[in-house]
Order: structure tokens, then sequence, then C-alpha cells
């Protein structure tokens, strides 16, 4: 019997279930590069030249472990530009009896994948992706009984499930989170290792030409790509990490400094993302890294990245479903800036994460969230307009793990499902975390007209506008009670000059 095992472009991994589960002498492992993925959004160029060439190094380890491949292109002729299509096209081929693959991250492709039996006309076997820590139905069982879904209690109990940073029962050094101790500045003048290089390879350099020639309008620059693409890269990126930057992960994770895009964070969500690597390796490297000396600090920062928030918001994507990227709690209408696309916005810190988002298709988590997404979230900006852009513009983004880091930690669009208060924060903060205040063109120094800075005013209106909905929050008590002491006529200044910049910025 001819059994066809379709692995999506993120389902890289050598243990995937469908693997598992088949004999390599039964099986046709189909991997198809198409348009319809390459299109759903317009990726970022990296990001297409990063999963098209994993997937070819992938087809060929598996051809070395003596698995059959019907490998795709997506510029060969008769490419049918889409999953389906191509499966269909597979099982007459290979005169397939049945299909068997793992099910797919996100709603949109396990919305194809209900129809493929019909379309291939044989029976289609859905596997549970097992390369998550935490399945479906125990996500689900663990949301069914709360009132509310926060990720430290979901965080809390997958400490207890696994074991991992425990001892009798009890958290690794007596606390859950050292997060008070992971909120500095970089000190001047401190030394950042550099990141890995991954200098691309003969198959990445033709999948490079490739996207250039078809893609030639979607975002970003290629001449910097420098992501693994196999699982040995990946690996290497990892003992790096671990090696070089683990131990001061925790310390500067909230850090924005200027002319460090990358820091002192891990890199591995490419990897992670596409089956490269496994989360559960990556955690297991960091702990083992206390032996080594790693600060405790630092390894539960990271563990709490990947077991906790990995892990929440992609069984908060399931269980809510795929109308969640439409929730807009807070009414926002405003048509995303240009400045999204085109940088130059004069904000030093907004546009050191464009350009880096441009350039490497990568931006670390507090730019992502302070920067990038609190800018729209205090501009009225249409969450599934922003939604759409991070899609589009990370090496790393898929809708599962994108859209609740957006719709819902982002910009409070879900009305607090999955923060507890917006992460709204004005000029201050973003000056308090680095050094790009000091290269603006606008100064926190200046308190308003055209040279104030936008975030500042930008904040306190934003406050303002939504004073009806978020002065009931305790949470939000205090910062309530400091536009409250504002002068009328100050109050007045900040709602003028807000207005000013956001009738500019359409
Ligand atoms: P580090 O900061 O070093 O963290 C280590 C690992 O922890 C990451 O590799 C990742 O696997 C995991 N992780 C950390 N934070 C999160 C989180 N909030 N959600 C899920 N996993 C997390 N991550 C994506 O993988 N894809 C996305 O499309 C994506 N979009 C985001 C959009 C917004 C608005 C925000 C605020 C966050 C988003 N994140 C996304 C989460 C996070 O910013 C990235 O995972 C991280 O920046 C990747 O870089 P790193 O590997 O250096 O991570
Ligand atoms: C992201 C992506 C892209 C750009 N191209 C392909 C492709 O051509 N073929 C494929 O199988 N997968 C691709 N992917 C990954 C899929 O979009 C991903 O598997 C789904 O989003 C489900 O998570």
């Amino acid at each position: 019997m001819t059994i066809i095992v379709p692995i999506l472009g993120d389902q890289l991994s050598e243990g995937l279930a469908s693997l598992r589960s088949v004999s390599r002498a039964d099986a046709v492992v189909l991997m198809a590069e198409v348009g319809e993925e390459a299109g759903y959004v317009p990726h970022h160029k990296q990001k297409l030249v990063l999963v098209f060439s994993a997937m070819r190094h992938f087809a060929a380890t598996l051809r070395s472990a003596g698995w059959t491949v019907d490998y795709r292109r997506l510029d060969e002729p008769g490419n049918l530009g889409g999953l389906t299509a191509e499966l269909v096209a597979a099982v007459g081929r290979h005169g397939a009896q049945r299909v068997v693959a793992v099910q797919a991250a996100e709603h949109r492709v396990m919305e194809m994948q209900a129809r493929w039996a019909d379309a291939a006309g044989v029976p289609v076997e859905l596997i549970e992706d097992d390369r998550f820590l935490v399945s479906a139905d125990a996500f689900r069982a663990w949301a069914g009984t709360r009132k509310r879904l926060r990720m430290e209690d979901f965080y809390r109990w997958q400490r207890e499930t696994t074991g991992i940073l425990m001892v009798d029962g009890v958290p690794v050094g007596g606390q859950w989170n050292f997060d008070k101790e992971n909120r500095k500045a970089l000190p001047g003048g401190m030394k950042v290792p550099e990141a890995p290089r991954f200098a691309p390879d003969a198959v990445t350099r033709e999948v490079i030409a490739m996207v250039e020639a078809q893609f030639p309008v979607h975002f970003g620059t290629l001449d910097r790509f420098n992501w693994p693409v196999t699982r040995a890269g990946a690996l290497e990126a990892l003992s790096c990490f671990v090696r070089e930057r683990l131990v001061h992960f925790g310390d500067y994770q909230d850090a924005l400094v200027e002319g460090e895009a990358t820091l002192f964070h891990a890199l591995l969500s490419t990897s992670i993302n596409l089956g490269l690597l496994d989360p559960r390796e990556c955690i297991d490297a960091a702990v083992a890294a206390i032996e080594a000396g790693a600060p405790l600090n630092a390894v539960e920062g990271f563990v709490r990245q990947i077991l906790g928030w990995r892990e929440y918001v992609r069984g908060i994507y399931l269980l809510e479903g795929p109308d969640y990227v439409q929730r807009n709690a807070l009414g926002a209408d405003r048509r995303l800036p240009a400045i999204y696309w085109q940088g130059g916005s004069g904000m030093r810190c907004f546009d050191a994460a464009f350009e880096q988002t441009r350039d490497l298709a990568y931006a670390h988590h507090i730019q992502r969230l302070m920067v990038l997404g609190n800018f729209a979230l205090l501009a009225g900006v249409d969450p599934f307009e922003l939604h759409e852009w991070f899609l589009v513009v990370y090496a790393d983004a898929y809708e599962w793990v994108e859209a609740p880091n957006v719709i819902g930690m982002s910009q409070f669009a879900d009305g607090g499902l999955l923060g507890s208060k917006p992460y709204a924060a004005g000029g201050a903060y973003i000056n308090r975390m680095g050094n790009h205040c000091g290269k603006c063109r606008y100064s926190l120094k200046v308190k308003s007209g055209p040279d104030a800075c936008p975030f500042s005013y930008l904040y306190w209106d934003f406050l303002a506008r939504h004073e009806a909905l978020l002065s009931k929050n305790q949470r939000m008590w205090t910062v309530y009670d400091g536009w409250r002491r504002f002068a009328p006529e100050r109050q007045a200044e900040i709602r003028s000059d807000a207005a000013r910049f956001l009738s500019a910025l359409a």
C-alpha cells in the first residue's frame, strides 16, 4: 500500500508524528513549495527564503535517511500552486490508497486539511502535532474550569506538571519567577556577543535568486539573510545562545539599545517554529546550563518564554478559533500608517525597530511589544491591519503565535482575555529601558508642541480616549489618578498635540 505523507513547511522535524506512524517502505513524503502559502500574506523575502531553503534541506535529510520524497519546487513547470491541488495530484501520481498527515498549526490550513479526503478520494488520517508540550485537549481542560486565563497560572501549572525547575514540588530558588531582576537597562560600554553567522550555502543562494525573481515587491531586504536552515545550524544557534548569551538573557531582556538588534535574545524562534529545534530540547539545554553557572533569573526567564508563553499563546489560539483575529475591543479603526512600511517616522526607537525588521526580519520582544505594538495601540490602529503587518514582516511569524501576541497581548483587542491591562507606555518608559531617546529628533524634556515625544502625549491621549472602559480596571487606577491630576489646560494641550500628530500621520 502506498501512503502519501504531506509535510508542511513548518513541520520540518525528523521525529514528526506522521513519520513515526508509517514505514519507509510504504510512504511517499510529499513536500510542496506553493504560491498559495507564499502569498496568503506577502511574507518578508527573508521568511520565504528561510522556509523554502529549510524545506529543500529537510527533503535532502529525509532522502539520506531512506525516505522517498516527492518534492515540488515553486519554480518547476507544472507546479499547481496550492497544497490541496498538489496532494490530489500526488495521490494520483503514486496510486496512493491513504494519506497520513500532521494537523496544521493554523486554522486556515486546518480547514484545508479537513477537505483533503473529499478532494483526494482516499482516507486522510490527521494526527495531532505532538511537538507542542501541551495538547489542545489538555489546554482546553485547563482553561475549562477557570474564570481567567492568565499566562502566569498556566505556567505554574506547567512547571508542576512537567517538574521543570522544580524540586520536591517547590520551584527552584523558592520563586516562580525572577522578573524583578530582569528589567535592567544595558550599562554603557557593555559588550554584547555577536550573533552566530550562517552564511548562505548553494541551496540558500539558489532560493534567494528565486525569491528575488518571483517576489520582487515583497517587503524586506535579503543582503543580510542569516538564519539557520538546517537542524545542524539550529543546534549550533542553540548552543551558541546557551554558551554566550543566556547568562544575561534575564538581566537585559527588556532593554532597547541603539545599534544592538539582538542583545542577549536567543534568536531561536525561527528554528523552533519550523521544527528544526524541539522546544523541550531548548528548555533542557538552558536548565542544564545551571550546572555550568548560568544564573537562575536567566534560565527561569528563558524557560518561561518557551514553556509558558509559547505554549500558552498556542492554546489560546486553538481555544478562541478563527474569529479571534477580528476582535477589536477598543474599537480602533485607524488605517495602518505608512511608517510601518517605509520607516522615517523620526521617532528613533520606532525607526530602529523598523529598520532591523526590514533588514533582518527580526525585532526582539520589547521592540515588537513596547515600540511597534505600543505605538499602534496608542494611535488607535485597526488591530486586524496590524495583525496582518506582523504576519508579513517577521521570519518567525505564523498566525498561531503571532495573532495572540498582537491581538491579545499587544493591542488588548480581545478585551483582556490574555492580558489584565493594556501594554501601553509613554516615552519615559522607552527612555528608561534604553538609549534611543538620546538620538531622537523629538525630546522628552519638551512637554508640548512639535518637538515633544509623540509616545508621551499619545499615551495620555489613549488613556483619555478610553477612560470610560479602562478606568474601571483596578490595575489602571494609578495612571488615571495621574491623568486626573493634570490641570484642564494641560489635558487640553496633550489632546491637541495628539490630534495634530495623528492627523499628520494619516
Ligand atoms: P527570545 O526573546 O530570546 O525568547 C526565547 C524564545 O521564547 C523564543 O524563541 C520563542 O520561541 C519564545 N517566546 C518568547 N516570547 C514569546 C511569546 N510572547 N510568544 C510565543 N513565544 C515566545 N513570536 C513568534 O515566534 N512569532 C511571531 O510571529 C511573534 N509575533 C509577535 C508579535 C508581537 C506583537 C509580540 C509582542 C511578540 C511576538 N512574538 C512572536 C513573541 C516574541 O517576540 C518572539 O518569539 C521573539 O522575539 C523571538 O525572538 P528570540 O528567539 O530571540 O526570542
Ligand atoms: C510559511 C510557508 C510558506 C511561505 N510556504 C510554504 C510552502 O510553500 N509550502 C508549505 O508546505 N508550507 C509553507 N509555509 C508554511 C505553511 O504556511 C504552514 O505550514 C502553515 O501556515 C500552517 O502552520
